[in-house]
């Protein structure tokens, strides 16, 4: 039996992405935090891109947020994270992919870039993509997650961006308007989950945390 490693820190939304998934399917694994400040010189020889998250899995190693969860829904079968409906897998992928192209380079964009300047634009954007996820999830027709009815790694990927947008609150006056009902409800819904409940991190801690890139101290 392959030992399951996983390489992480605690301040990256890509990695909490995969603590929920190896939370939600209860798998067993070695947990291997990295000071992203001071990465071991081990960790650019096991690391390709020496950033994290990073599975490692016997003598193979996956990278990528999105491929290291897919792998893990391929690779344990119980609690399902992806509808088996390949028309409703399809939209799963087409949403995890609107999040890595669209939703996250906003929420980031808008944080990291440190010439004001350049926030409206920015600040559009992620309205309008907010537009765009409250429209969807007001037209489900049923249930709490962002697919229905079941749990999916689409919610696992677009969580970790809404916990961490008290940054966007704190930094730049960023709120998540009330107008947002629906994500509100689903923000609610996921807050229960036990997986988010073991692994979330208080508003404190990423804004302490984000500080640095935040004043300029640390280069994004
Ligand atoms: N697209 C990657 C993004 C991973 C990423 O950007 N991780 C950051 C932390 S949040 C990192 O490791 N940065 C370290 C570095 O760039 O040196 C994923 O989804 O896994």
């Amino acid at each position: 039996m392959n030992t399951l490693k996983f390489y992480y820190n605690d301040v990256c939304p890509f990695a909490y992405r995969v603590r929920l998934a190896l939370a939600e399917k209860e798998i067993e694994h070695e947990a291997v935090i990295i000071d992203l400040e001071n990465i071991p010189q081990w960790y650019y020889e096991l690391s390709p891109t020496a950033k994290v998250p990073l599975l490692q899995w016997g003598d193979d190693v996956i990278w990528e947020s999105t491929v290291i969860n897919e792998f893990i829904e391929d690779n344990w079968q119980n609690n399902p994270l992806l509808p088996h409906n390949p028309i409703a897998k399809a939209q799963a992928r087409i949403w995890i992919e609107y999040c890595n192209s669209s939703f996250q380079p906003s929420c980031c964009g808008l944080v990291f870039e440190l010439d004001e300047s350049k926030h409206e634009p920015i600040r559009l954007a992620l309205n309008e993509s907010l537009d765009f996820i409250e429209a969807a999830l007001s037209s489900r027709e049923n249930g709490p997650y962002w697919l229905g009815e079941d749990l999916t790694l689409v919610d696992l990927t677009f969580y970790p961006f809404f916990e961490h947008a008290c940054v966007l609150s704190h930094y730049r006056g960023f709120e998540l308007s009330d107008k947002y009902l629906h994500i509100h409800q689903w923000l609610e819904t996921m807050q229960k989950r036990q997986s988010v409940q073991q692994n979330c991190h208080s508003p404190e801690f990423y804004i302490e945390a984000y500080k640095p890139f935040v004043d300029g101290s640390i280069d994004h």
